[in-house]
């Protein structure tokens, strides 16, 4: 049995299927689970039993990488693999990781590495860890200051797969196909240990191209489809790729709001109507339009088995399920996280008691329990291309250049991202092109390259309000 918290037994005589493919190589279930328990046994060998850090590329290496640490019960920090080197440097010494598993990037901070090898296979029976036990710890960024680790444990990836399994009427006869990232809630429970638990096979096509997504029917048989809401409208921007769905069962997005538009696009396109769903890395997915029921555009569904959900008023009341009434969405179920990584007080704003998430997010709720985002209490927690990014971070970032006075991050509507990074600088050095891309470079290399602006403005001064607070509202209008 492969991880029963997280992945249930493989289905009878499917050992020898195909479980994963990635970039065009694939391994079987057994390949995967003899790679995996062997990479287990090294870790058990090695005495390693506090976090390691997964470099995480799309590569089958990765996976194995992944599904190895489960294994052995061992928490798994998956780093992106566009990180800076500060971003690095905190999510290792946060996370308190001991080594790297599988490929390191070019500066291991002094990490030791425990290889992981494709051909390798092990068979010992390893104990279950429990239900309880972190299985992951994920970063994710907050309004200000560096991001902030997510202990995610085994139970709740359970709870979370199979909620969206019944939902989705996701079965082992699926197969699933994305190109998203392998260091984020999306990509990698969702999208690699969601088909290992439910037993349907996975091919990652590297990139979510609207030709990779279009080529995975023809080569894959693909039946079921995951994308942010960027994929899903460039794939409404690609009529022949978008048509090459049409037989599929199910076309799914999430991580940021999908524009009407391109739901309906899509409609006319691929003849589908995308499946909407709700989550964050703190709570998992927690709400779903469902397989056999409702998807209306600008609505994220109904929560999934287990969730309960509300919506607090500014009179701190709850608020009516009307589909008018305005609040702060709060989630609680078993998929919804304890605590932010060795913060408490950072928890104690966010977990409000009796297991209740205050998300962020603003919400309506209707008279059949639909949900509709309206948008975020901040304006500084930015989802560009489905990553979320903190304005804070992007700030400081910029700060620490010698030339940079002063800097306010927001984000601008786009078409293609949802959100465009837009930086308004205060420098003292040149205000022309060259010197705005050796700024954008600059929080490449300490951040991540996903976080870069897109477009820096050289400003005189930031508005401020009396009390010398930006007036980010104002930035926005711009
Ligand atoms: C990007 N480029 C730049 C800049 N930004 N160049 C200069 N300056 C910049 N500021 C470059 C890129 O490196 C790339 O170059 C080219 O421009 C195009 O970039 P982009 O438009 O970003 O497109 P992309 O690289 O194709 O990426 C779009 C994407 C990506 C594939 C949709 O944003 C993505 O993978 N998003 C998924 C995020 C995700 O999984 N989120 C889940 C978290 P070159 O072509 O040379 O490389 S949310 C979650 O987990 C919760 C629980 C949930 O609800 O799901
Ligand atoms: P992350 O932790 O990166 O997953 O980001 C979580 C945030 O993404 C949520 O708090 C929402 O603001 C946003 N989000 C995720 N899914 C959706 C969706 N379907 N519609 C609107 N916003 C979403």
């Amino acid at each position: 049995m492969l991880l029963p918290h997280t992945v249930t037994p493989v289905p009878p005589g499917s050992d020898g299927e195909p479980a994963v493919t990635v970039g065009g190589r694939t391994l079987t279930r057994t390949e995967l689970i003899g790679a995996a328990t062997a990479v287990a046994e090294r870790l058990n060998g090695l005495g390693v039993r506090g976090p390691v850090a997964v470099w995480a590329e799309p590569t089958l290496a990765t996976v194995i990488a992944i599904v190895g640490g489960l294994r052995a019960g061992v928490p798994v920090v998956p780093v992106p693999p566009d990180s800076g080197s500060a971003e690095i440097a905190h999510v290792l010494t946060d996370s308190g990781a001991q080594a790297w598993l599988g490929v390191t990037p070019e500066d291991p901070h002094g990490l030791p590495a425990v290889p992981v090898r494709e051909h390798a296979r092990g068979w010992h029976a390893l104990p279950e860890p429990p239900a309880r036990a972190t299985a992951l710890i994920m970063y994710t960024s907050g309004t200000t200051g560096a991001p902030k680790g997510v202990p995610i444990r085994r139970e709740a990836i359970a709870a979370c797969i199979d909620g969206l399994a019944d939902a989705w009427a996701w079965t082992a006869n699926d197969t699933l196909v994305h190109g998203l990232p392998l260091f984020h809630v999306h990509g990698l429970v969702l999208g690699v240990l969601g088909p290992l638990r439910v037993g349907s096979p996975l091919v990652h096509t590297g990139r979510p191209t609207p030709e990779a997504y279009a080529a995975a029917v023809r080569d894959h048989g693909g039946t079921m489809y995951f994308g942010v809401p960027t994929v899903w409208s460039r794939i409404a921007r690609d009529p022949e790729s978008a048509a090459a769905l049409r037989d599929v069962r199910l076309l799914i997005s999430g991580s940021a709001p999908l524009p009407a538009p391109v739901f309906e696009r899509i409609r006319e396109l691929a003849g589908h109507e995308i499946v909407e769903r709700y989550g964050m890395t703190e709570t998992l997915i927690t709400v779903s339009a469902r397989a056999d029921g409702e998807r209306r555009p600008g609505w994220v569904g109904l929560p999934i088995t287990g969730v309960e959900s509300r919506i607090i008023g500014e009179s701190g009341e709850e608020a009516p399920h009307d589909g008018e009434s305005i609040g702060a969405l709060q989630i609680r179920g078993p998929m919804v996280g304890t605590q932010y990584l060795g913060r408490p007080e950072a928890t104690a704003e966010s977990w409000v008691g009796e297991g209740w998430f205050d998300t962020g997010d603003v919400a309506v709720i209707d008279a059949g329990g639909f949900h509709r985002i309206v948008g975020r209490a901040s304006t500084d927690l930015i989802k560009t291309g489905g990553f979320r990014v903190g304005a804070g971070e992007i700030e400081a970032a910029l700060l620490g250049h010698a030339d940079v006075r002063e800097a306010a991050v927001v984000g601008l509507p786009d078409e293609d991202l949802g959100q465009r990074l837009v930086a308004f600088v205060v420098s003292d050095g040149a205000h022309d092109p060259a010197a705005a891309a050796a700024l954008t470079e600059f929080v490449g290399e300490v951040l991540s390259k996903h976080k870069r602006p897109r477009e820096i403005r050289f400003v005189d001064d930031l508005p401020r309000n009396p009390m010398g607070k930006v007036q980010k509202k104002q930035l926005l209008a711009d």
